[in-house]
Parts: structure tokens; sequence; C-alpha cells
């Protein structure tokens, strides 16, 4: 495996590396800084770069971004998650041109352009810019994708958002056309840090760097199924990005209940879970945990579930009351998953500790066969159990 040499890097006087490092967790089973993937925020000055990096990654409420001063080096932050990524924001002023700028140095491990677009804003400069680093960036990198954030939509009416969408996506289509890049896939995002929208956004930029990621939906459809869930979605607890989850098709108000759910699991432990005596939280409760669990009744019949997978991860389901009826089916499928879960992160460990896997293994898929075995009702969960009573006896 080769790494990104840092230190001999010509243009490092100009790179920030974040240093909190609140968002680090697994050190161990991290990959090095230089070598993970790499995300590019661009966009012309306040476009919102800064600030859709501190309020999803770094918990900053919205209304403090208003205080963000412009940033005037490339700042570095390390997440590390169920996937280890960083992201790269960039001054708004920067030049990707510049000769200073070592692109093919840039771009070679990295996995997504995102690009942001003040829609508030005139933002013809901002699409001029756009096409123009497409154009360079597609002569580096093939593997590319390029994620177009038209972003700050919280004060447009609805039509008006459709309206600029349109309109983005016809010009940038044409211009790319003019240039003879027909081929490149662009997606378009409406975004806003005053709602959910930029977490769903950024939970799709995501699972496009994630190699799992069928193996990881075709997990929780099996899951689904069996056990009569409507939809079920993989969390990143610290960001409530979503990692994956089944292939129905989501409804963005389930999204949000899933998501809010997260936020009153933790609120909760941390008021009443218990209190981890440790000096590293000064005695402080453990808000999220070995054996997070939570169930969550609504008044309309339906069930939220959540459950921990792992340090980084949380299950959270939304299902039907009388599918609820025996949790105990659920609970058993969910072991299955959860020990499914991690045979993924072991392909992942070996694979971040350069102990390469055949290529079918990069996926997880080979090692699923016999975790993804889920009952489907309770009688076969308690024969399961019997055998394997009878099986230890
Ligand atoms: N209304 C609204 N304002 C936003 C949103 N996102 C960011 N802003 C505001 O936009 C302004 C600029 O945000 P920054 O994050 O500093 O912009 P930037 O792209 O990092 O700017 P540079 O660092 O100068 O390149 C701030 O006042 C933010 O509060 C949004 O979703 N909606
Ligand atoms: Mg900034």
């Amino acid at each position: 495996m080769s790494y990104y040499d840092y230190d001999n890097d010509p243009i490092n006087d100009i790179y920030q590396s974040n240093q909190d490092y609140s968002y680090k967790m697994d050190l161990d089973n991290s990959l090095p800084f230089e070598a993970k993937p790499r995300l590019l925020l661009l966009g012309l000055r306040r476009s919102g770069k800064s600030s859709i990096e501190r309020v999803v990654f770094h918990k900053m409420s919205p209304n403090e971004t208003l205080y963000l001063e412009s940033t005037s080096k490339i700042s570095k932050n390390d997440v590390i998650s169920f996937i280890d990524f960083q992201i790269w924001d960039f001054p708004g002023q920067i030049d990707f041109f510049d000769s200073s700028f070592d692109l093919e140095i840039i771009l070679e491990r990295c996995g997504s352009l995102v690009f942001v677009i003040d829609a508030q804003d005139d933002y013809i400069d901002a699409l001029n810019r756009i096409v123009d680093t497409v154009v360079i960036a597609s002569k580096f990198s093939i593997t590319l994708s390029y994620e177009v954030f038209i972003h700050k939509v919280d004060g447009l009416s609805d039509d008006l958002k459709i309206e600029i969408q349109r309109d983005i996506q016809q010009r940038i289509t044409e211009e790319l056309m003019h240039e003879n890049l027909e081929d490149i896939h662009m997606s378009f995002y409406l975004t806003s840090i005053y709602d959910h929208s930029i977490y769903e956004a950024f939970s799709k930029v995501i699972q496009k760097l994630i190699p799992q990621l069928p193996t990881l939906e075709n997990l929780l459809n099996i899951l689904c199924s069996n056990s009569n869930i409507e939809k079920a979605f993989l969390f990143d607890v610290m960001s409530k990005i979503y990692i994956a989850t089944d292939s129905s098709p989501v409804d963005i108000q389930t999204y949000e209940l899933c998501s809010d759910m997260i936020d009153v699991v933790i609120d909760i432990s941390c008021i009443y879970g218990p209190k981890q005596e440790n000096e590293e939280n000064g005695g402080e409760s453990a808000s999220y945990g070995t054996d997070t669990y939570s169930v969550i009744h609504l008044a309309n019949s339906m069930v939220l579930y959540l459950r921990e997978v792992n340090e980084h991860l949380a299950l959270v389901c939304f299902l039907r009351e009388e599918n609820f009826e025996k949790p105990g089916l659920l609970d058993y499928n969910f072991a299955c998953f959860k020990k499914a879960i991690e045979e993924v992160f072991e392909v992942r460990r070996r694979l971040a500790q350069g102990l390469l896997p055949d290529a079918d293994d990069i996926s997880g898929n080979n090692k699923l066969n016999e975790n993804s075995i889920m009952a489907n009702n309770i009688e076969t969960v308690s024969s399961i159990n019997n055998s394997d009573i009878n099986s230890n006896i």
C-alpha cells in the first residue's frame, strides 16, 4: 500500500490539519492519516462549506456558524467511523488550478468532490468554477464521484428550489457536453444546515465510498423481510449519517424520526445512563455504549426500535405495532445481523492492516452466508435455540 507523503508535500504549508480530533474513536483499527479516502469540499467564499463540516461532524449548532471565520488554509479533518475518511475544507478564494497544487497527489486518494453552491446568491460564477474543476479533475481520476450541494435552500419556497435545481442541472450538463464530458455523472442535492437535508445528502455521498454497501443493504433487506420491519437504517451515531438502508424507498419523514431517535436516546442516557467512573469524562455517564437499546411506541401504532451494533453504528427500525408483539424474533434476527456486520468489519480491519484479502472478500459478502440466516417466525427461533441447547449438551 502506498501512502501519501504528507511531510514532503510541496503545498504542506497551506494545509491546516484540524487538531480537534474529538471525532476519533477507534485508532487501533484505523488507516494511517495520510492513507484515508478523501472528500473535498469546494465552492466560492461564504457558500457554506465550513458550516456543513462543523454541523455534521462536530455537532456545531447551525446558528453558531454565523460566527465562523472565512477559511484561510485547507482544513483537513479526520473522520473515523465505519469507514475512515478525511474531509478537506477548501478556502473559497483558493484557486484549485494554481500551479503550486499538485493535483495528482490531491486527487490520488480522493473519493468525492463536493461542490457547494449558495442557492440564495447569484450562482453563475460558481457553475463556471465547477465545470472548470471537473474538466481538470477528470483528467487525473476516472473514479471520482462529483456531488453538487445546492445549499442554503432553507430560505426558498418549494417551487423556487425545484426551479433553481433544474436550472443549475441544465446549465452544468450543457457545459459538460460542450467540453465533451457528457459521460461524467453528477448528483445534485438540495441542502440546508437548518434541517435534515444536509445529513441525508451526506449519507448518500458517503455511501458511495463504502465498498461493502451492497452487502449491508442485502443484510438489511433480509432483516426487514424476516422481521416485518417497514424501514431500517444503519446509522453512524456520531454524525447521524446513515451508511445503509434497506432497498425500499426512503421517506424523508421516517428518516427524520429515526434520526431524531438517536438524539433522544443519547440525551436520555446522558442524564439517566450508568456513570462511567473514569478520569477521561470526569465521571459523566456513557451516552452510547455496549447494548444500548431503546423502543419508542408512537401514537400512530408504529414502533421505533434502536439497537447498538458496535461503537460506531446503531440500527434504527420503523415497524408496525402488531409486528412487534413478539420482540424475541426481532432480538434473535438482530443478533444474526450484528454477527454478520462484525464479519464485514473483520474484512475491513484486515484491509486496514494491509492483509489484503481475495477480491471476493472485499465486500465481505462471501463471509456472511452463515450469519445472515435469520428466522421469519418465533417458532423457528425457539427450534433454533433448542437445537443450540441440544447440541451444547
Ligand atoms: N441560511 C443558511 N445559511 C447558511 C447555511 N450554511 C451556511 N450558512 C451561512 O453561510 C455563511 C458562510 O458560511 P461558511 O461555512 O463560513 O462558508 P465557507 O464556504 O466555509 O466560506 P469560506 O471559508 O470563506 O470559503 C455563514 O454565515 C453561515 O451561517 C444554510 O444552510 N442556510
Ligand atoms: Mg470556510
